[in-house]
């Protein structure tokens, strides 16, 4: 089992995150994006030559808890993530990833997208 994924099994729903903190800027991170719905920054233990979450700041726990009036947070979220991928020089192709709940091995509860590139992807993920 790896890291994360043991992080994954102590991990549960409910309370303030570590992505909260890097929203209101109590912890810092390597920022790349931010707008009045969402802020985008590295992952701290990157998979990939680039990996960044996009994160919304209403802090929905988990896809599982997000509701209808969450779809258009929930598009804006999959559009920066592309918008911000070009940025980062993500040409030839990436993956967005979200894990969700105990056996989608979820560390963190506060709903994030990972995005992943600049390496070949394979495939089924494990
Ligand atoms: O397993 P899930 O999908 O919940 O992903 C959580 C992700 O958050 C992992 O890829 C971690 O590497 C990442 N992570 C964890 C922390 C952290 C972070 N990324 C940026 N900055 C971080 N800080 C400051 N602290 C963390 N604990």
């Amino acid at each position: 089992m790896s890291d994360e994924v043991a992080k994954s099994q102590a991990a549960a729903p409910g309370g303030d995150t570590i992505f909260g903190k890097i929203l209101r800027k109590e912890i810092p991170a390597k920022i790349i994006h931010e707008d009045d719905k969402c802020i985008a920054f590295h992952d701290a233990g990157p998979q990939a030559p680039v990996h960044f979450l996009v994160i919304p700041r209403k802090p929905i726990d988990m896809l599982s808890n997000a509701g209808e009036e969450d779809a258009e947070l929930l598009g804006h979220l999959m559009i920066t993530a592309k918008k911000v991928a070009k940025a980062q020089g993500l040409e030839n192709g990436f993956r967005l990833i979200v894990n969700n709940g105990k056996d989608g091995a979820q560390s963190v509860y506060h709903l994030h997208i990972h995005v992943m590139g600049g390496r070949q992807m394979g495939w089924p993920p494990g």
